[in-house]
């Protein structure tokens, strides 16, 4: 029935956030995914993270590449700004995005093929540069849209729905994040959206570019057993180090929590994320050790998921370009050509 469009109108006594929106206006159109896709779940959590954040939805821009995943912008935020780029290339047109304007919220919508396999190398550059973002990475282990083909994602030893066994090395993307310098590093699991929205308020207010890799199953063509991308495999090996709680300036803090079993990171824009330690050892503070942990768990086949790393003192790309904060779109001709004079000066500091 996906050719039903939703209808219009609103119970009147739907919830309101604080910018007088229901949840229904943060949605888009009616999925045209397979029933039970993990990725119609990633929108639900997006959804409900953006409404609870009391966004705007006219000051959001969701870029993404090209598969089911990247098709998932078209189902949540319909009121939002939206581009659909070239298959692996949502990193570089966002970063241009951003540069031109960088008051609006930025998500990335990606899928596994499209990160890992042709946009490997704009996945790297997006996380090493810093770009302000919230990049999420929709994986299930295959290329869904193309019918099923094993994705650099898909586990060495892993068999396909037909039987075939996957003889490659996986790309490890949140380890690969780190490495390239990613200011906030989480896993998370598209069936688990008490752990994944809190994840996502974080990752929208993190000042720098903020991944989440959400396992989700795809369940046209990796759900079987043999798949370690399936319901099952992930729910069976899933090992969350902490649970998030987000807490924005605004909101006071009134939980109160065991003592020891909580550590505070506070944000530069003054809000706090807490989070429950639920494994002893681990600091998502200290970058080494996670990189450690998360090669073990990979060892081991567990699903580490959680925040994985967060940096403190994180800046954007802008800070490092010490660009100009009003948009090009807002800045008048003089601003944007300032003459041939000015234009001389700066050659001249260049010769
Ligand atoms: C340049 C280019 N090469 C290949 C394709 C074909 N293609 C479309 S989607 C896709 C893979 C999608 O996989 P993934 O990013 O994991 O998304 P999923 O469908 O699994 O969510 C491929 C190879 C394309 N559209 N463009
Ligand atoms: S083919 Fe797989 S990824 Fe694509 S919509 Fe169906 S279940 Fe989801
Ligand atoms: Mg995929």
């Amino acid at each position: 029935m996906t050719y039903l469009a939703k209808p219009k109108l609103h119970h009147p006594t739907l919830p309101k956030n604080k910018v007088g929106y229901t949840r229904r206006d943060y949605e888009g159109k009616v999925s045209t995914l397979c029933a039970g896709c993990g990725h119609d779940s990633i929108s639900a959590a997006l959804i409900q993270a953006f409404w609870e954040l009391d966004i705007l939805p006219h000051r959001v821009a969701k870029l993404s590449g090209i598969g089911c995943s990247s098709k998932t912008p078209d189902y949540f935020l319909g009121n939002s700004h939206g581009f659909n780029t070239v298959h692996g290339r949502m990193p570089s047109v966002l970063t241009g995005a951003n540069l031109a304007n960088r008051e609006l919220v930025y998500i990335g919508v990606s899928g596994d093929g499209d990160s890992a396999s042709i946009g490997l190398g704009q996945f790297a550059h997006v996380m090493r540069r810093g770009v302000n973002m919230a990049y999420i990475l929709e994986n299930n282990g295959v290329y869904g849209l193309t019918k099923g083909q094993f994705s650099a994602t898909a586990d060495k030893g892993s068999k396909a729905k037909k039987g075939a066994i996957n003889a490659d090395e996986p790309v490890d993307t949140v380890s690969l994040a780190l490495l390239m310098g990613a200011t906030f590093v989480a896993r998370s699991f598209s069936g688990d959206k008490k752990q994944l929205v809190p994840l996502v308020k974080a990752a929208l207010a993190h000042p720098g570019a903020a991944f989440i890799d959400v396992i989700s199953p795809c369940v046209a063509f990796n759900n079987h057993p043999g798949s370690t991308k399936s319901y099952d495999y992930v729910r069976e090996h899933n090992e969350a180090v902490n649970r998030l709680d987000f807490w924005p300036t605004r909101d006071a803090i009134s939980v109160s929590y065991e003592e020891g079993g909580v550590i505070d990171v506070p944000q530069h824009d003054g809000s706090v994320l807490k989070l429950r330690k639920l494994h002893a050892d681990y600091d998502p503070g200290d970058k080494i050790n996670a990189q450690a942990m998360i090669a073990s768990a990979n060892v081991k086949g567990e699903v580490l998921t959680g925040l994985l790393y967060v940096a403190p003192d994180s800046e954007d790309l802008h800070a490092h370009l010490n660009t100009v904060a009003t948009p090009f779109n807002k800045l008048g001709e003089k601003e944007l050509c300032p003459g041939s004079a000015t234009l001389e000066k700066i050659n001249a500091t260049l010769r």
